[in-house]
């Protein structure tokens, strides 16, 4: 839907349920900081919420269009392709001890970006993979890291890893079939078939299942699964992204601007296990604010949204990855 389509009456319902959405949203964010006896507010953003989903739906409904991206036999990509992986990492020097001689064999590339960790983390896996390549990362944050990763890749494919443990690197090669069958974003979900988590606490899950009714029913996605680190793309994808953002939004941003550029994405099934040892970096609620903030952002920037409406396909069933070697 193009700029103009905006001021038609399907486009003044869309952005009057984009404000219901964002309202209520913020409505309900508000009720959890403060104190349960806003009640009336949470009724309130309730009401506002199911209005918005509605209206968005409505408007959503008759919206399919074909992907300008998504023809894997026009993309210009070596079979098969050059696998880069990109693992951000603060301190997890244990973990990559234990997950680096898990990756499968045949990878282009693997590119650690260090947050500036000072447990020996760079040596550990230097030690462990001699063949990897290190990124030191000036500022802070998980969404700097990667975005600095992608700027580094030479391969075709670029899988995102966490460094630590809760991904298991045997799942690679699911994500790469995944690409390789039309996909242009294969997308890790912990919530279909196939997948699960170890790691994911009662609040999480709620946060996490809160905020991708609400991608869904802004961008017109059927994703499962909004907020989860191990994903794959063709590198020929990167000009769609622009991953201005620090944190741990990341994943978020890479899947609400895939959906509005209208590309393929597929879910891939994965299992969150519980990450080997140290200390996690994400904080619930900061972080669950960034992410709704940059939801928000991201609906009303360049409403290109409208074109995304792609289908939720595991394209490759699940179960235990063996050793096997992808790349040339
Ligand atoms: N380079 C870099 N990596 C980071 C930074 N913050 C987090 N990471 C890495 O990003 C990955 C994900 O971070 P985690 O702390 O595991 O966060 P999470 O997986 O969302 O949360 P948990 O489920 O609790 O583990 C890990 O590999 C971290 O080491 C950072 O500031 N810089
Ligand atoms: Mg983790």
């Amino acid at each position: 839907m193009s700029q103009n389509n905006l001021r038609s009456p399907v486009g003044v319902v869309a952005r009057a349920s984009r404000w219901l959405l964002v309202s209520a949203s913020l409505g309900i964010a508000l009720l959890i900081l403060v104190h349960p006896l806003l009640g009336a507010l949470a009724a309130v953003s309730g009401c506002l919420f199911v209005l918005g989903l509605v209206g968005q739906r409505a408007v959503l409904a008759p919206e399919i269009i074909s992907p300008p991206a998504g023809d894997a036999a026009a993309r210009s990509v070596e079979s098969p392709p050059r696998v880069s992986v990109v693992i951000p990492a603060l301190n997890e020097a244990e973990n990559l001890r234990r997950i680096l001689p898990r990756l499968p064999r045949g990878l282009h590339e693997v590119i650690l970006v260090d947050g500036g960790s000072k447990d020996g983390t760079v040596e550990v896996a230097r030690q462990k993979l001699p063949s990897i390549r290190v990124i030191r990362q000036p500022g802070r944050g998980k969404g700097e890291a990667v975005g600095l990763g992608f700027t580094a890749v030479t391969g075709d494919a670029i899988v995102m890893l966490d460094a630590d443990g809760s991904a298991d690197p045997t799942e690679i090669p699911r994500f790469i079939d995944t690409l390789c069958a039309g996909a242009d974003l294969a997308k890790g979900s912990r919530f279909i078939d196939g997948g699960g988590s170890a790691d994911i606490t009662a609040l999480r899950r709620a946060g996490n299942r809160g905020l991708v009714a609400t991608v869904n029913a802004l961008f017109g996605t059927r994703y499962s699964d909004l907020c989860y680190g191990y994903n794959a793309f063709w590198t020929q994808c990167l000009p769609y992204f622009s991953l201005d953002t620090p944190g741990f939004e990341v994943e978020t941003l890479i899947n609400i601007q895939a959906a509005k550029s209208g590309l393929v994405v597929y879910e891939v099934p994965s299992f969150e296990r519980d990450r080997l040892s140290g200390a996690s970096h994400l904080r619930p609620f900061r972080d669950g604010f960034r992410v709704l903030r940059i939801i928000v952002r991201e609906s009303w920037l360049n409403p290109r949204m409208w074109q995304g409406r792609r289908s939720r396909v595991p394209a490759v069933p699940a179960g235990p990855e063996s050793s096997r070697s992808i790349g040339p």
